[in-house]
This record gives structure tokens, sequence and C-alpha cells, in this order.
């Protein structure tokens, strides 16, 4: 059994990745299930097949430490690590090859606070990785670009998981995808995005940080995505593949 874990920031698309990954394993006759650790989520855009919901319950947080909204989400969300064995042993009732867990919209609840962490290195499994959604509407611009790869290797330093970046809703930027792609290839194309935007300073700043990034980068590589059209999918599955070590062939 394999897991992915998809993380990102909020509204990145990590449960619309999360269903159109599960779809498309099923799709190609693979046993893969969804797995939601959003304990505040109200709807999703899958059916999940294990839901930390089942045992971590907002409202009656709320009702039973007398908190607001917010607090009750920091509270279920540290709770989720309580549940480690459940969680297990509810995937393993499963006979799911592909496990996608779909983590909690708001990524410092579950990257930066303890449960996150020692879920993702907890939950065992014979390979596991780490998606990190940067949404191509944000990402389009050098500055953001950049303050995106900054914050998925933070959260790469707290998982400890491999690591694939994906660019996500691509369907949405069209026309700025390719040039997003240059940069996450190529240090010289980013400078060259940089150098009409920001004087010296700020310029020998910005490059500096993303050729260090990209000289020690921890990363396997930006993949671009789309979860409405599936475009990349193929891209991104074959990655998972040589990660788990299998040798299926998939076509579109
Ligand atoms: N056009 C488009 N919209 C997307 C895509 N992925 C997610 N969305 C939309 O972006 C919003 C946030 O997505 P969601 O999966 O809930 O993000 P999450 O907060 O990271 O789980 C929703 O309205 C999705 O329908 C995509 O690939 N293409
Ligand atoms: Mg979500």
């Amino acid at each position: 059994m394999n897991i992915v874990y998809i993380t990102g920031t909020a509204g990145s698309g990590k449960s619309l990745l999360t269903s159109s990954l599960v779809s498309w394993y099923r799709e190609k006759s693979q046993d893969a299930i969804a797995v939601n650790l959003d304990p505040g989520v109200l709807s999703l855009p899958y059916d999940p097949d294990v839901d930390i919901r089942n045992s971590v319950d907002m409202q009656q947080i709320m009702t039973d430490y007398s908190l607001g909204p917010n607090g009750a989400l920091i509270f279920a969300n540290d709770l989720i690590a309580s549940k480690l064995g459940e969680i297990q042993e509810e995937i393993e009732s499963t006979t799911a090859d592909f496990v996608v867990v779909d983590t909690p919209g708001q990524i410092e609840l579950f990257a930066f606070r303890e449960s996150g962490p020692f879920i993702a290195k907890g939950l065992e499994a014979d390979s596991k990785v780490l998606l990190f959604l940067m949404d191509s509407l944000v990402a389009s611009s050098p500055t953001n670009f950049l303050s995106l790869a900054l914050l998925s290797t933070s959260v790469q330093l707290r998982m400890e998981l491999p690591q694939i970046q994906v660019l996500s809703k691509t369907d949405l930027a069209k026309d700025k995808v390719p040039e997003m792609m240059r940069w996450s290839k190529d240090p010289l194309a980013y400078e060259d995005a940089l150098s009409h935007l920001k004087s010296g300073t700020e310029y020998s700043f910005y490059s500096q940080l993303f050729r260090s990034l990209k000289r020690s980068s921890l990363s396997l590589g930006l993949y671009p995505v789309s979860s409405y059209t599936r475009e990349g999918f193929i891209g991104l599955i074959g990655e998972f593949a040589r990660i788990f070590g299998g040798g299926e062939e998939y076509e579109e």
C-alpha cells in the first residue's frame, strides 16, 4: 500500500485533486481510496473512504470546551494525532493499493503543529510521497512563485517525506504555465522575469534565494496539473509509479 499526502495552502486544490486522482486510478481498475483528514470541512468533492470527521467532531468540541470555531479547529486538528491507530486500521481494512490523503484546509494547522508530521510519518505504508500544491493563479508572479517554493520547502522540512511540487489549476492560467515551468527548470529564466520588476537590491535578494533553493532543492520537481481537465495526470502519476516502484504504464 502506497500513500500520497496532499498539502498546500487553503484553496490550492487539495480536495479536488484527491477526488480526481482516486477517480483516475479507479477508472484504470486500480484499487484507490480517499482519506479525509480535515475535521472542519463541511462538504467534499468526493465520498471519503476513511473520514476523520467520524472520530473528531467539531460541534462536540465547541460544546464540550466552550470554544469558538477557530479554537475548535486547532483543538480538532491536534486531536488527529491521537487517532493514528484508528486511521491505520481503517485504511488496512480496505484492500487499497493507493491511498490519497487530503489534509486540512489550513496548512499551518497540519504542517506546523505536531499532528501533521506525526500522522504523515506515523502511518505505515510501503512508500509515501508528499505533494505540495502551488496554485497557478497565485504562483504566476515571480515573487509569489518564490514565496510558494519557500513554503513548500518549509513544509518538507516538517514532514520529512519525498516531495513533489504540483502547479495546480493549470486550466485557469494556461498562458502562464509554460513560463512558470521554465522558471522551475532554469534560474536564468526566473532572473529574466525578475529583472523587469525589481530594484538591484531586491533583484539580488530574490535571485540568490531562488538559486540556493534550486541548488539544494529536496523536491522531485514541479508537475503542472489540472484536476478539471486532468492535463498533466500522466506525468504526475508516472512519477508516483517511479517512487512506488510499480511498473504500471498508463495512458490518458
Ligand atoms: N478550474 C479549476 N478549479 C479548481 C481546480 N482545482 C481546484 N479548483 C477549485 O478551487 C477551489 C478550491 O479547491 P479545493 O480542492 O477545495 O481546495 P483545498 O482548500 O486545497 O482543498 C474549488 O472551487 C475548486 O473547484 C482545477 O484544477 N481547475
Ligand atoms: Mg480541502
